[in-house]
């Protein structure tokens, strides 16, 4: 027994064996489950190549090097459950080499992190008793048998075979869902068949023609293309400015609601009655949250999903409403508090072909609302950079208003806190968030009443959505599960979360409408154009006007598996490492079981190829100068 001991008293074989307990509490702290035996195996072989190296290095060196590598694998891990905690999917690469730069993480961290996760450094205190023990006994920790050069040798190789035969065994799985893949393949491979996967698209760029249309993408949709001039509403906003305003966190379910007898939006729900309300429209941002619904609401095309599309794509000349407006006589800026280089904008902007950029630079960091300054700030001083505009050219403008104030965890200060909340939603998460919201509403006004002091209201289209869900996730208590359950007056379901508002109001032309066919993210710019008189005849546009098109089919990645898509009538989610298989009907949120499934199946499908092609459309995009 002595023996045996002895010959398992091997740093290889400890850490080794450490590391298979850590992939276990991973795994239950990302899945829910301890046993998921391709995560455990896949994973432990991987890190097992990097012990072995080890061990061809001189023994003094050696033990230094394992806590070393310890050290950071499991700080990695750790990272990567804070991100899982916020993202409710697994990083690749690009995530985890800038977590610290994600915004969402980097301003919720206390709130992400839970004690238990701490569980992951458990051997550390093992790794100082051993050390204590064998100061105390004078015995070199380091006196250990050491494996012979042939033996680890063939461990060595052994453990490549296995690697290698296992990623080449996963490649051909997609990578529909981060999560959901490593739970098989591992993390190690996951991020080996992202980076294949990326190479792949950009490689298949390089071949043969291509020539993609918008009547190609209507078919795939089952729709029938109508001539943009000949849509309602066509032309209605005709050389109007266009401000666009991308609120921060902004839900749909919150519009038009009351608590405690106040509003929580009043001034959108004042706006809505000169307004068109697009009321069934969803967020469809892949990793790159906020940018990711700049990139959509200028581009219509879909966002590349595991990874924040300013990263990959920032270093193109990318088709885009900025560009499109200028070719018909605007000039074009965006306008966000934030530092220039979070979410890669100082690449993504002239990407996207703005004319120019106001961001901390300009707007300072005055009357600072969690991550800067606030969106009073963004408005007053927003509307000093318009009216500069307005007198260096007289061009019509685009204005794109990116907020800032409503984020996560929407610790709103003190004096701005104007919403009496019942007592019980105090304090709470979504408290907090009604009262953050209240608060955007209350400086979108101030603006509305600036806009109108300057002349700029009547001349202008103003254009407002959401860029995603903040009621999600492990911030969510389970308190605040019943208080958004009580609110809605039925339980929280993914339709409510990914709901986001889209209005569009055209001061002394629009009139209270609300549109309740589906649309997403990606149809904003095509309903924009259309309203502005702009023909979109040349255009490769994913989306479609929703003053038109009464039917849709659209899709969200990353936040759902790939192939999850949202027609009129159906909300389709494929298997993700939290759900199985669900059907919603779209209309009642009831869950369906279909009689046949096959058609539904076709349609997710139908919603990949559509992914695929704005992936093959992104890729073959010109470089940069
Ligand atoms: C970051 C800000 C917030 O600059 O726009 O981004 P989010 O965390 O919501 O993606
Ligand atoms: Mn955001």
């Amino acid at each position: 027994m002595l023996k045996l001991l002895r010959l398992a008293y091997h740093p290889f074989l400890i850490f080794t064996g450490f590391f298979f307990i850590k992939m276990i509490l991973l795994g239950r702290m990302l899945y829910g489950t301890y046993w998921n035996p391709g995560f455990i195996i896949n994973n432990v072989a991987g890190i097992a190549v990097l012990f072995i190296l080890l061990e061809f290095l001189p023994k003094k060196t050696k033990w230094t090097l394992y806590i070393l590598l310890d050290a950071i694998l499991t700080t990695a891990f750790f990272a990567i459950v804070i991100y899982s905690n916020y993202f409710e999917n697994v990083p690749t690469y690009h995530d985890l080499s800038s977590i610290s730069q994600i915004p969402s993480v980097s301003s919720n961290l206390g709130l992400l992190i839970h004690p238990q996760e701490f569980l992951l450094y458990f051997d550390f205190i093992i790794l100082i008793i051993l050390m204590l023990f064998h100061f105390f006994l004078r015995t070199k920790i380091t006196s250990v048998k050491r494996y012979s050069r042939k033996w680890l040798s063939v461990g060595l190789a052994g453990l490549l075979a296995f690697n290698i035969g296992s990623y080449f065994y996963h490649r051909t799985d997609q990578v529909l869902n981060s999560a959901v893949y490593a739970k098989t393949a591992g993390l190690i491979n996951l991020q080996f068949n992202q980076l294949h996967t990326e190479r792949a698209v950009q490689a298949m760029a390089k071949k043969g023609s291509f020539n993609l249309t918008q009547d190609k993408i209507f078919q795939i949709k089952h729709l029938k293309r109508v001539p943009s001039d000949q849509h309602p509403y066509f032309g209605i906003a005709k050389g109007r400015n266009l401000i666009v305003i991308q609120m921060e966190s902004l839900q749909n379910m919150i519009i038009g609601k009351s608590i405690n007898g106040q509003e929580i939006t009043p001034n959108l729900n004042k706006l809505l009655k000169e307004s068109f309300y697009f009321n069934n429209v969803y967020q469809q941002i892949g990793s790159g949250n906020t940018s990711d619904a700049e990139f959509l609401m200028n581009t219509s095309l879909y966002p590349v999903g595991n990874n924040p599309t300013s990263e990959t794509y920032g270093n193109r000349v990318i088709p885009s409403l900025a560009r499109l407006l200028k070719d018909n006589g605007y000039q074009a800026v965006t306008l966000h508090v934030d530092d220039i280089h979070y979410w890669n904008r100082d690449e993504l902007y002239p990407a996207l072909g703005f004319d120019k950029h106001y961001d901390k630079s300009y707007f300072g960091e005055e009357d600072k609302v969690g991550l800067g300054a606030s969106d009073d700030v963004l408005y007053t001083k927003g509307v000093d950079a318009l009216e500069a505009l307005k007198t260096s050219s007289n061009k019509p403008f685009y204005a794109d208003f990116v907020t800032l104030s409503a984020h996560t965890p929407f610790q709103i200060p003190k004096d701005k806190q104007t919403l009496s909340l019942p007592k019980k939603y105090q304090g709470t998460f979504f408290g907090n968030y009604l009262e953050a919201q209240h608060y955007a509403d209350a400086a979108l006004g101030r603006f509305f009443d600036l806009l109108k002091e300057k002349g700029l209201w009547d001349k202008s289209m103003i254009v407002i959505y959401g860029d995603h869900s903040g009621v999600h996730g492990k911030l969510m208590q389970k308190q605040d599960q019943q208080l958004v359950g009580d609110f809605l007056k039925h339980p929280y379901t993914l339709l409510d979360r990914f709901n986001i508002p889209f209005i569009i109001a055209i001061p002394g032309v629009t009139h209270a409408k609300i549109f309740e066919n589906a649309g997403g993210q990606i149809d904003m710019m095509p309903t924009v154009i259309n309203l502005l008189g702009i023909n979109d005849q040349n255009m490769v546009l994913f989306g479609q006007d929703l003053t038109e098109y009464k039917d849709n089919l659209f899709g969200m990645r990353y936040y759902l598996t790939a192939g999850a898509y949202f027609t009129q009538h159906t909300f389709y989610i494929p298997d993700s490492e939290r759900t199985h298989l669900v059907i919603y009907n779209r209309l009642t949120h009831q869950m369906i079981a279909p009689k046949d499934q096959k058609a539904y199946e076709d349609k997710s499908r139908e919603m990949l190829k559509l992914l695929e092609l704005s992936d093959q459309y992104m890729a073959r995009l010109p470089y940069r100068k």
